[in-house]
């Protein structure tokens, strides 16, 4: 028996399920990755004057001005066949926890109810003032990642600033607390289209593994991650994942 049809059996058997993805989840959605070679976000830009709390203080404008280009990107998007097929494995194992290092909302447009995102999200700006709260923005524009000062906060006038989780940033309590609770206790956990390079969130399938759950890759590439797989399925999401729900 192959591996895609022993995996769709074992989705089939399951009752508990944690779907754990990353960006090459939204890549055939034309969003792009931050890893890969050529095409990947960190190929073309650099990580550390644009995703992290020091680039935002150092150049507000530089920094808002990409994420709003990136907002633009997401919103031209739409969801690809696996993030259908993710909410088709929802639909049918009701104990289905979607988790999430996107920060897009393809998940939520595809019609998954409630996924965690462990890395905050492109639509939920926040005032950097004393007591963060959330903040309302408008539009995005629509251009090549130019400048664009900031918003400022209308209820305290502090900086606006994108509700994403940058390097040296701890992640949402609670999201991640959710995510390691499920992957705690479910039995089969797809990780797919991330690198598991980026720590804490690459722990989740190491928790599930640890449990005894079963660990099922979905990647084209080998990762750190297939040690920890009981299955590797080396194809894209939007080939592979609908497949396993057929
Ligand atoms: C396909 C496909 C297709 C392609 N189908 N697949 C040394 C060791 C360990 C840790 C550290 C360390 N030094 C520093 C750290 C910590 C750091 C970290 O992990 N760094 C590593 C990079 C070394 N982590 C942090 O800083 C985190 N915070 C933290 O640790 O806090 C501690 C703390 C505690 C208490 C108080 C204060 C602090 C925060 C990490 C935040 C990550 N943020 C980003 C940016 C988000 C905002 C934005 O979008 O701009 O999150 S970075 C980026 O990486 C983004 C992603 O969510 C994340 C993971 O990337 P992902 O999703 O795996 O994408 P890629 O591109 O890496 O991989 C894509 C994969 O898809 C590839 O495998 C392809 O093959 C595959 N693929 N097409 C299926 N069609």
């Amino acid at each position: 028996m192959d591996d895609v049809r022993s995996t769709a059996e074992l989705l089939a058997r399951a009752r508990r399920v944690v779907v754990f993805t990353g960006a090459g989840m939204s890549a055939e959605s034309g969003v792009p990755t931050f890893r890969d070679d050529l095409t990947g976000l960190w190929a073309r830009f650099d990580a550390e004057q644009l995703a992290t709390p020091e680039a935002f203080h150092a150049d507000p404008d530089l920094v808002w001005g990409w994420y709003e280009w990136r907002r633009a990107r997401v919103r031209r998007a739409v969801p690809n066949p696996g993030h259908l097929a993710v909410a088709a494995i929802e639909a049918r194992i009701p104990h289905t926890v979607v988790i999430t290092q996107n920060v897009d909302d393809l998940h939520e447009r595809a019609g998954s109810r409630e996924p965690v995102h462990l890395h905050g999200s492109l639509f939920a700006p926040r005032c950097i003032g004393a007591a963060p709260h959330p903040a309302s923005v408008g539009e995005p524009a629509d251009d090549d990642g130019g400048r664009i000062p900031p918003p400022r906060c209308a209820e305290c006038g502090a900086l606006v600033r994108p509700g994403v989780v940058w390097f040296g940033e701890a992640l949402p309590g609670d999201a991640l607390s959710a995510a390691v609770d499920a992957a705690a206790r479910c039995d089969v956990l797809l990780t797919v289209g991330t690198s598991g390079v980026v720590y804490p969130a690459a722990e989740i399938p190491r928790v599930a593994a640890r449990a005894g759950a079963a660990v099922v890759q979905v990647n084209p590439e080998p990762t750190p991650l297939d040690a920890v797989c009981a299955v590797n399925l080396r194809g894209t999401a939007a080939q592979t994942l609908p497949a396993l729900v057929s």
